[in-house]
């Protein structure tokens, strides 16, 4: 059933460390401490968040074709290293209508060259980049904007 009120977050391999891994680039914030803010601040704008993390790219791709499925409002998404390996994620986004926003904490284009490439960006609606977990408040407030 559409549930155009429902926006999926969805966190790619290792960002279930965050606040232990490498806080000089990614911050102490954990997870959860992004996912409290966020609920708080799509419980205020009246919208559903969905938010899951998984080390599995598969599962990112299953997930993305979920929200597709339920006429999601919208997927905000931090692939990780994914990012800048995943012709899958760059598919399965290119497949599905809902539009998807590509997050990071750091902002990839200013670290090893490894990471300026995004096969997800090269399909996603837009990207915010380098704000720490206010990439994520920013992606929500795009996400409500669409
Ligand atoms: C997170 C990761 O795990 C990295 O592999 C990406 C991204 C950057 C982030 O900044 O959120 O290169």
């Amino acid at each position: 059933m559409a549930d155009a009120r429902k926006i999926y977050v969805l966190n790619g391999p290792n960002l279930n460390m965050l606040g232990t891994r490498e806080p000089d680039i990614y911050g102490y914030d954990t997870l959860d401490d992004i996912a409290g803010r966020m609920e708080d601040a799509a419980n205020r704008a009246h919208v559903e968040i969905d938010f899951r993390q998984s080390n599995h790219e598969g599962h990112l791709v299953d997930w993305l074709q979920e929200a597709h499925a339920e006429g999601a409002h919208a997927v905000i998404l931090n692939p990780g290293a994914y990012t800048h390996t995943s012709i899958a994620l760059h598919d399965a986004i290119k497949g599905i209508t809902v539009p998807v926003i590509e997050v990071h904490l750091s902002n990839p284009h200013a670290r090893e060259p490894f990471r300026h490439k995004s096969f997800v960006g090269m399909a996603a609606r837009g990207t915010i980049a380098g704000f720490g977990p206010l990439s994520y408040m920013l992606a929500l407030e795009a996400a409500l904007e669409l």
